[in-house]
């Protein structure tokens, strides 16, 4: 693996679209729990809303990469631009208001398909047999 490629790799490493993802979208369960396993950051094996909305951030973080706050066509890479414009197509999910660029109160009052399809019981947390049955079920 090139230097180049090894960076964007961690750049990009986030899966973005599993943040984004209805039940729908081709996405598969083992994409969709790796990125909720890194979403787990008090290692507790369950992902709450708060951990699952800064996952979210910190994938903004990476994608802003001119730091105006929003994410646009503007912060396309020069290098691995397609791997950009695959998150950014997953976060244009969050685009409420149409303008093509997403902002940072747009990606925090998104809605998480992903995320309430998984929640079976509805208490607002991933516990680990949900992840599990994700994991399984697709
Ligand atoms: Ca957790
Ligand atoms: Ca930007
Ligand atoms: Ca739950």
């Amino acid at each position: 693996m090139t230097k180049i490629k090894l960076v964007a790799s961690i750049l990009f490493a986030s899966l973005p679209t599993a943040l984004f993802a209805d039940a729908a979208h081709a996405q598969s369960g083992d994409q969709m729990a790796t990125m909720l396993a890194r979403a787990d950051t008090n290692r507790d094996g369950a992902v709450s809303r708060s951990e699952f909305a800064a996952a979210r951030t910190a994938m903004f973080d990476r994608l802003d990469r001119n730091n105006d706050g929003y994410v646009d066509s503007r912060d396309r890479p020069r290098l691995m631009g397609s791997r950009f414009d695959q998150a950014y197509g997953a976060l244009l999910q969050a685009d409420a208001n149409g303008d093509r660029r997403i902002s940072r109160a747009e990606l925090r009052d998104a809605p998480a398909p992903g995320f309430d399809a998984a929640d079976t019981d509805q208490d607002g947390v991933l516990s680990a047999d949900e992840i599990a049955a994700i994991r399984s079920s697709r």
